[in-house]
């Protein structure tokens, strides 16, 4: 959902971030004069197996650059795992802001590991005190303030390393910058807000290894590379860095040893990875249906549908519109759409209207319950969005969730609301229109024409709908001076770079006394949290789907997110894989994409049928749009709709492919898809890519990235590959390969040689349809003729579990057929567990190299095929 000028801030980011900006109150970021602080100096130095403990005193003059050097801290090493060092910096004389636990609760450090054993060493000098992060085997310097005094003010804190030249760092939060940052000239902003929602994680590799740097802050910063340096600059917290040595073969395990700090990635529902559709502006409950209908007329596989904020009254969560979404006839949808075994999701702002008499009931029960996020002088803090004048819910107040639940409960009551399968959350920066000074929302309100008047003519509320549509299937910390405008001012792109331009002021107070100068960040993961709750106690048993806007560290434990409003362009289309890499890859949230087509501006045919197929590679599938954009559901043009049936045929036969790496992944924090220099982390020639990437482990994708082009240049590593469709054996050579006559309906797609990939035999209208369809499974040997490949089956949601490889999940379907890829010749015998294969059961192609065997056995009972 758009702020009308979200638009144009998107377009700044694109253009780079590092716009310097006036500092409010005239003080200074020149490197020389911070590098001429004083720094601290390291007494009482206390070693104790694993932990390390000092005071820092002030080594000199105080610098004060953007407030008063704090005189004395303490520091704090833990050896916490071989793999993690965890270095504390904090004010012993005054209880400074934390990320509370109750947000991200943090793995243990009471039991420190012996230095000797650990994989990174902390390594320091006293005065100055100085501090490298060092990789034992190598003593290679990974991270070192040498030369850089660490700053520590009450609301600036700055910490700068030196790095290698040409450092190889990925991360940094949400961005749409290269998936590679620019290492001499980047400045990235973590302050959540409209088009702009963060968590905080630094990635580096090198041929040397992988390793990674966490620092734990929701409050605002800048981070800075410059020619040779990575800067952090603060306004507020400790500083508590996590310092992960990953790994000098398998950059895979730095996303595991991150995934230990933040919390494993939610399980979603198999449902979930079918394809979702939705858009901003569907006028009316006809439209909605008339949607549903036409992607099965299509025979597109729809396998949920989703309604924004159109379908509520007056724009108020937790309401229809009588007139335009009647309630009656919205459950007959929801009722229509879940006979189909099909699913619907519907978006929940946090914001609340302010309307105290009106009976409006989500608000008098949030005042009874005393949940608003509070003024300083304990009044009601009142933004402006979509339905006017609103107040939010604190997520920190004892009731919240209570609150939340309670609310989830009623309108999303099965008997007698909307029965919802997932929820999507939006806006939760907070995003408010309201200009500063927000002195009169009310006033604001009124010029904003919040909420909007519906721009056409209500429908005819007993519409028939549904009508030619086949069956798709038969059924009190420190008080700051200045939590408004601190000296250090962040790089903020929102309007006028004040931390309260467009969202809560950051004076505001949370129930635990918490401000949202600290807590702001958190706001959506929060959120989050409360919603995925929420769900679970109106379904109890029942996994769900959280799709979030604004996300913090560890928000992937509950919930997935949406890349936020792209823009229906080539750029966007382009940089969609590093945005999803970043979030599934990196931060711990898998379940992300982008909004497929674009979500401003019009799409063109091309750039949706080259969007449907790329997309089908983000985790999360779904075709959304804005309430100005033309039509775009993939059933509107020829070429999309083919594209669309091409590529979700695909996707639907890799499903359980997914879902096993989405299994794996919450059991170990290895990664859903991967940037190429995951697979090939001595290549350098993989550093940059981020046009080319693997969907789980094995499936190389190659989309073509230039408007109305047939040809794309791709980098295929020193490895055996397979067609996806012909199977036909692609060897590469560390090279780019230019491919030619890419139709608009294909996109290039290989299986990396070595791995056994089960699939679906056939695609099919839904994923409940999809589990009765019998698997096969193709098996592409490596470059040294071994494949290997696992396979989890539950029952997709409600909770039974089965481990890989053990079967002991009933599924009813059989192995259809076991796919030999490469085959040099054809076998002059083959077994099936040990007994030759019936007559015809063998089926070779010499061209292609596929030898097909006919298994047909109970899935559930394993096999095995011998071949001589
Ligand atoms: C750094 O990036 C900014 C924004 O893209 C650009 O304006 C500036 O010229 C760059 N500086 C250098 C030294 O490349
Ligand atoms: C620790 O750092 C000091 C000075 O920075 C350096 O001389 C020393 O070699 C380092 N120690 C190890 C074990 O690498
Ligand atoms: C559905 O398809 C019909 C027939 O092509 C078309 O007239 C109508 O506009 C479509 N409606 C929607 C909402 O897609
Ligand atoms: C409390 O603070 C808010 C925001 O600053 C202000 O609008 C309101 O008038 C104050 N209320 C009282 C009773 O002072
Ligand atoms: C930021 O907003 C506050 C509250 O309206 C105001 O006092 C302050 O002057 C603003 N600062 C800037 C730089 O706009
Ligand atoms: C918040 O601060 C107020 C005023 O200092 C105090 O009375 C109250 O107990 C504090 N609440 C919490 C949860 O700490
Ligand atoms: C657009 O896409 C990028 C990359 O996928 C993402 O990081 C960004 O947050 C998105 N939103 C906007 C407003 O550009
Ligand atoms: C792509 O083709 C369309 C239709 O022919 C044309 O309008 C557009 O300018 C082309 N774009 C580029 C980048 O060539
Ligand atoms: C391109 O592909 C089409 C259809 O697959 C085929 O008919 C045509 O010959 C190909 N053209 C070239 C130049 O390979
Ligand atoms: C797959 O579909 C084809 C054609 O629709 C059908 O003949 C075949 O039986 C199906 N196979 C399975 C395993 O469902
Ligand atoms: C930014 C950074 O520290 N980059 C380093 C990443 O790791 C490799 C090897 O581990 C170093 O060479 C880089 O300097």
């Amino acid at each position: 959902m758009p702020v009308s000028n979200r638009g144009m801030l998107a377009r700044v980011l694109l253009s780079g971030l590092a716009i310097s900006r006036v500092f409010a109150q005239g003080t200074t970021t020149d490197p020389a004069v911070l590098d001429a602080c004083p720094g601290y100096t390291a007494s009482n130095v206390k070693v104790n197996g694993g932990t390390l403990t000092a005071s820092l005193t002030l080594a000199g003059k105080a610098c004060n650059v953007f407030g008063t050097d704090i005189a004395s801290l303490s520091l704090e090493v833990v050896y916490e795992t071989v793999n993690r060092i965890h270095v504390k910096i904090t004010d012993p004389n005054d209880a400074r802001y934390e990320v509370p636990e109750s947000v991200l609760p943090r793995p243990s450090s009471a039991n420190p590991v012996n230095p000797k054993s650990a994989a990174i060493k902390f390594n320091y000098t006293t005065s100055p005190f100085t501090f490298a992060i060092q990789r034992t085997s190598t003593n290679e310097v990974l991270f070192s303030t040498a030369s850089h005094p660490i700053i520590f003010e009450p609301q600036y804190l700055r910490v700068k390393t030196n790095l290698g030249a040409n450092a190889n760092i990925y991360g940094l939060g949400e961005h749409t910058n290269d998936f590679r940052l620019d290492p001499d000239n980047t400045t990235l902003t973590l302050w959540s807000r409209d088009a702009y929602g963060v968590p905080t994680g630094t990635n580096f590799t090198g041929r040397r290894g992988t390793h990674a740097v966490l620092l734990l802050s929701s409050n605002g910063m800048d981070i800075k590379l410059t020619k040779g340096a990575l800067e952090y600059n603060v306004i507020g917290g400790v500083l508590d860095f996590y310092f992960l040595a990953g790994s000098t073969t398998d950059p895979t395990q730095a996303a595991i040893q991150y995934a230990e700090v933040v919390g494993l990635s939610a399980e979603v529902p198999y449902w979930s990875f079918g394809l979702h559709q939705c858009r901003f502006g569907y006028q009316n409950y006809i439209d909605v249906a008339d949607v549903i209908s036409n992607y099965s007329i299509a025979k597109i596989p729809l396998e949920t549908m989703w309604t924004d904020i159109d379908y509520m009254d007056r724009r108020r969560i937790f309401t229809v519109d009588p007139d335009y979404f009647p309630l009656d006839r919205m459950r007959e949808i929801v009722e229509y759409l879940h006979g189909q075994d099909q699913h619907y999701v519907l978006m929940t702002d946090p914001a609340v209207g302010y309307l105290p008499g009106e009976g409006y009931g989500p608000f008098d029960r949030g005042t009874a319950a005393d949940v608003w996020l509070k003024n300083a002088n304990g009044s009601d803090h009142l933004g402006l969005v979509w339905p006017g004048v609103t107040v939010w819910p604190d997520w920190f107040s004892p009731n919240a969730q209570d609150y939340w639940n309670n609310e989830f409960n009623l309108f999303y009551n099965p008997e007698t609301g909307l029965d919802i399968d997932g929820a999507w959350i939006d806006m939760n920066e907070p995003s408010s229109f309201c200009d500063l000074p927000c002195d009169d929302p009310f006033a604001q309100a009124i010029q904003q024409d919040l909420p909007p008047a519906r721009s056409t003519s209500p429908p005819p509320p007993d519409a028939p709908i549904f009508q030619n549509t086949p069956p798709v299937r038969r059924r009190s910390l420190e008080r700051r001076d200045n939590l408004l405008t601190p000296q250090y001012s962040i790089n903020n792109a929102a309007p006028g770079g004040n931390l309260s331009s467009k969202t809560a002021y950051t004076d505001t107070v949370h129930a635990n006394n918490l401000t949202e100068y600290d807590a702001h960040n958190l706001f959506g993961t929060m959120m989050s949290v409360a919603t995925h709750g929420a769900m679970l106690a109106r379904r109890p048993g029942l996994r769900t789907l959280v799709i979030t806007r604004s996300t913090f560290v560890g928000a992937g434990a509950k919930v997935g997110k949406w890349l936020g409003d792209n823009f229906s362009d080539w750029e966007h289309y382009r940089n969609s894989i590093a945005g999803m890499l970043g979030m599934a890859t990196l931060y711990q949230v898998p379940m992300v994409g982008a909004d497929i087509c674009g979500y401003a501006e019009d799409t063109t045919d091309l750039l949706c049928a080259r969007w449907a197929m790329l997309g089908a590679f983000y985790p999360f599938m779904r075709n959304h749009n804005a309430d100005t954009s033309i039509s775009q559901e993939f059933y509107r043009w020829p070429v999309v709709a083919q594209a669309a049936q091409n590529v979700l045929d695909i996707r639907y036969r890799l499903m359980d492919y997914i879902y096993t790496a989405f299994h794996t992944a919450s059991l170990t924090g290895a990664p859903v898809v991967s940037p190429m220099w995951f697979k090939y982390p001595k290549d350098t020639a993989t550093y940059p890519i981020d046009l080319q990437w693997f969907f789980g482990d094995s499936i190389l994708v190659s989309p073509v990235t230039e408007e109305n082009s047939t040809s794309v240049s791709i980098y295929v590593p020193n490895d055996i590959f397979y067609d996806f469709l012909t199977l036909a054996p692609i060897q590469g050579h560390g090279a780019q390969v230019q491919l030619t006559n890419v139709s608009f309906t294909e996109i290039p797609v290989y299986i990396k040689g070595g791995a056994i990939l089960p699939l679906r035999a056939n695609s099919t209208m839904t994923t409940a349809e999809l589990r009765e369809v019998d698997f096969e499974f193709v098996v592409a040997p490596g470059t040294d003729g071994t494949a290997s490949g696992s396979l989890y089956v539950d029952d997709g949601g409600f909770n039974t579990l089965t481990v890989t490889g053990s079967f002991a999940f009933k599924t009813g379907v059989n192995t259809s057929r076991a796919r030999f890829l490469n085959v040099a010749k054809a076998p002059s015998s083959v077994l099936l567990n040990g007994a030759p294969v019936k007559k015809g059961a063998v089926v070779y192609n010499a061209g292609t190299k596929v030898l097909d065997v006919t298994v047909g056995l109970p899935f559930t009972k394993g096999f095995t095929v011998t071949l001589h």
